[in-house]
């Protein structure tokens, strides 16, 4: 193999052989550990994305770094043709975990948002009761929920959705944050569920008004509606409490995970709810080569228990308000709003002076700080859990400095 020696040398490659389906930021990174990373000539950065909130519980944490390598030197895959030795005990730890009856494992959260979509239309079908193909499903504008085609299929993403069509029918899309719109639709009596996501991320950390989640529950469940959330990136203790829904006490009837429930060593995703929805998924029905792997096993349960052991949800909630506070205290033209709940944050960007949040992002990768813009003028700040307050206010420090340097 050869050796990449500068970061010109992996950018170069990457940007020759492979497809062009990303921008990234330029950088090239080599190593992390906790909050930090480092490029290819050794620059230390603050991760303020966190593999957009894979690694929650830090980089290369070293108990789900020793459970990956421990369980992938003595069995590593049988497929679900066989039973394994681990695969239970995952089961019945994450589900007394979050409070369900049984958890459907995948790999992906995209992989996850479609078991979510299988599973309700199943559920529909044979036990609410909707006639033959007819169900529907009611998902919100801006949404981002990965990139198969049934869920982009859902998306009004322009960027995401043109050009791969025909698309998946049987949604319904209303406005995020509007319950009279959300009432409305569920007057339809096909629709089986409602796919939300707690706080929007790729809409730019579009926080819902208080009450939002609690009242779309209750008005689902007076419908007979399965309430999905899609907790890829809200849940596991980013936002400061274990799920993004535990903010206003309510307890989806499906529940979508991903991202950190591997604390970002391995794809993992994982579908949670109770018998009379997830049984009527039956052999041979739904399911995945991957899904539910020894190694992933072993991994996600190091990953939860790191979440508990280490109190990262509460220690979300505390830097998080600490993040915001000073953040705000900065006296910039670029900043025109800061929001956001726990460690997922966003910074709302006024271009000024000819310069946009792509810029904001190249001085702080040069000062020494990685975040990556989303919608031209929104910057996500999402470090990994562990963060201390020293490393908050340095981070903030770094910010400032970015921003005065570019006025
Ligand atoms: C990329 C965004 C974040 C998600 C929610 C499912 C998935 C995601 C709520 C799919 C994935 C990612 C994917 C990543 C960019 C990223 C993202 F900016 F696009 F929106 F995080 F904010 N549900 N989000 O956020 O999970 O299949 O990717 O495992 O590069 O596309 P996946």
């Amino acid at each position: 193999m050869i050796e990449v020696k500068t970061s010109q040398m992996a950018m170069d490659l990457e940007d020759q052989y492979g497809a062009h389906n990303y921008h990234p930021l330029p950088v090239v990174l080599t190593k992390g550990k906790g909050v930090y990373m480092w490029d290819v000539e050794g620059k230390q950065y603050f991760d303020f994305l966190s593999a957009y909130s894979a690694v929650n519980q830090g980089h290369c944490h070293p108990k789900i770094t020793a459970a990956l390598i421990e369980q992938v030197q003595t069995l590593e895959l049988t497929s679900r043709a066989f039973y394994n030795n681990v695969l239970g005990v995952y089961e019945k730890y994450i589900t007394e975990y979050f409070g369900y009856q049984r958890v459907l494992p995948m790999n992906t959260g995209a992989e996850g948002d479609e078991t979510a979509l299988k599973v309700t239309r199943k559920w529909a079908y044979t036990v609410k009761g909707i006639p033959a193909n007819q169900a529907k499903i009611i998902c919100c504008e801006n949404n981002f929920h990965g990139r198969t085609i049934s869920v982009i299929s859902m998306s009004t993403d322009p960027e995401a959705r043109d050009g791969f069509g025909p698309y998946t029918p049987g949604f319904i899309t209303i406005p995020y944050n509007d319950l009279p719109a959300l009432e409305k639709a569920l007057q339809d009596p096909n629709v089986a569920g409602f796919l939300v996501e707690p706080i929007q991320g790729e809409a730019g950390v579009y926080v819902p008004d208080e009450g939002y989640l609690k009242k779309a529950y209750d008005l689902c469940k007076a419908k007979n509606v399965l309430f999905i959330a899609d907790e890829v990136q809200t849940g596991i203790a980013r936002t400061g409490k274990l799920l993004a829904c535990d903010w206003e006490g309510v307890r989806p009837d499906v529940l979508i995970l991903g991202k950190a429930l591997s604390g970002g060593v391995y794809p993992i995703s994982a579908v949670l709810a109770d018998d009379p929805i997830m049984l009527t998924i039956h052999p041979g029905q739904h399911g995945s080569t991957f899904g539910g792997n020894p190694v992933a096993a072993k991994v996600a349960v190091a990953a939860l228990e790191v979440i508990r052991d280490e109190k990262l949800a509460e220690n979300a909630l505390v830097m998080g308000e600490i993040f915001r506070s000073e953040v705000r205290k900065i006296q910039s033209p670029f900043i025109e709003l800061v929001r956001g709940k726990g460690l997922l944050n966003a910074v709302v960007i006024k271009p000024f002076d000819g310069k946009t949040a792509w810029d904001v992002c190249l001085k702080m990768r040069d000062n020494g700080l990685l975040a990556k813009p989303t919608h031209d003028h929104i910057i996500r700040f999402a470090p990994p859990l562990v963060i201390n307050e020293t490393q908050v206010r340095e981070a903030v420090a770094i910010i400032a400095k970015s921003l005065k340097e570019m006025e």
